[in-house]
């Protein structure tokens, strides 16, 4: 009686495993074109700016577009790290947004409207050099009054 039941589990098994095999093989030839690879492109460029409060409205401006996954600007450096999704939006697309934050960046001039709206301490130099190496130049004195 016992041999009976092992036989009926046995065969059982057989059949459970040889569905296994029937449904992997579909799977097989649908998935095989699936997943491209997400493309992530590292950008960084110049953006004029000055203190913390600069930094956060540049980096707010940055992540407000659809596809940025990270925006991280350097105060000492006047310069802009970004990750964005390729398949979702373009260099151009996150230069324009933070332009219209108020801010310059290497290939948008900031808007006008915008800037004026900035609080004091925010209302960088239009002249302010970009992609600075971030070391203080002492022999630098031309934004001071001598
Ligand atoms: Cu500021």
């Amino acid at each position: 009686m016992k041999k009976v039941i092992l036989s009926v589990v046995a065969i059982a098994a057989l059949g459970l495993t040889s569905c296994k095999n029937e449904t992997k093989k579909v799977e097989d030839t649908t998935t095989t074109e699936v997943s491209k690879e997400i493309a992530m492109i590292d950008l960084s460029f110049g953006v004029r700016g000055n203190c913390g409060m600069c930094k956060s409205t540049i980096e707010k401006a940055a992540n407000s577009v659809e596809g940025v996954a990270s925006a991280n600007w350097d105060v000492d450096k006047k310069k802009i790290d970004v990750s964005f999704d390729d398949t979702k939006t373009d260099a151009m697309t996150i230069h324009k947004a933070i332009a219209a934050s108020g801010y310059d960046t290497e290939k948008v001039a900031g808007s006008e409207e915008a800037y004026k709206d900035l609080p004091g301490c925010c209302k960088y130099d239009h002249e302010m050099m970009m992609n600075q190496s971030g070391e203080m130049k002492s022999e630098d004195h031309s934004n001071h009054d001598h």
